[in-house]
């Protein structure tokens, strides 16, 4: 009896998820300076970065008042992956209206699949962290963050450099999500913005969508704190969803 291709593609596959398997047991095998390539994804890891300074291929920013921001690459005693190194904003300004922001270079896309880790460390006036996208300049741009002192998760627009919240889809104006964001614990974030629809996920767990369309075009990547909250990061990983131009 001849196999069937089936049975001989068996232990092909085996030997493959075995390939796989090992491979993510390894140390990281990322460049300085470039990232790791998974699937389409790109995984900004820090790990190869300078401890002490802002990390390659990133600008810092800031919408609002205040002092300036400090983004840092740190090492971490309790960094999500990797070796240890995270990256973190470390300016504790007070100043309420202020949302500094350390954004992704070279990098354009309407839709995106963009996730990230993130430890809230300290803040009084706020401890949260957030992901930035269509980004367009300092003062333009969608954000989705999450609250370890308000517990919440929250998508808003900065449109001329004013903060709005962008509601819940079927929920009108509602104010995000109420949720555990664990304080001083690694989190994750993650959006999925496709035309005008975003959907917002933390700890894996889909909590709400957001249905506008104020910003439609492509735009940047990044992170995002507010006022004094000093917050570690670590994994992002974006994707873009953009359909190849058509022919
Ligand atoms: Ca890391």
């Amino acid at each position: 009896m001849q196999p069937s291709p089936l049975m001989l593609a068996m232990p092909v596959a085996a030997i493959l998820l075995m390939a796989v398997s090992c491979s993510r047991s390894t140390e990281p095998t990322s460049t300085a300076g470039a990232p790791q390539a998974a699937n389409d994804a790109s995984v900004f890891d820090f790990e190869h970065d300078d401890v002490g300074t802002a990390p390659r291929g990133f600008t810092t920013a800031l919408t609002g008042g205040g002092g300036p921001v400090r983004w840092q690459v740190q090492q971490a005693e309790d960094a999500a992956s990797g070796t240890g190194r995270v990256v973190a904003q470390l300016s504790d300004d007070r100043t309420n209206v202020r949302y500094p922001h350390l954004v992704l270079e070279d990098f354009s896309a309407r839709d995106i699949d963009l996730s990230v880790r993130f430890k809230t460390v300290s803040g009084a006036v706020d401890a949260s962290g957030g992901l930035v996208f269509r980004y367009q300049d300092r003062d333009n741009f969608y954000v989705v963050r999450a609250n370890a002192l308000e517990g919440n998760v929250v998508a808003y627009k900065t449109e001329d450099g004013r903060r709005s919240n962008l509601g819940v889809k079927g929920q009108g104006d509602a104010y995000g999500v109420e949720v555990d964001v664990p304080h001083q614990r690694w989190n994750t974030l993650r959006v999925i913005a496709t035309k005008h629809l975003f959907e917002i996920f933390l700890n894996g767990r889909k909590l709400f969508e957001v249905d506008n369309d104020t910003f439609a075009e492509a735009g940047k990547v990044g992170l995002w704190t507010k006022a004094d909250a000093v917050t570690q990061f670590d994994d992002l990983t974006v994707m873009t969803l953009d359909p190849n131009e058509a022919p």
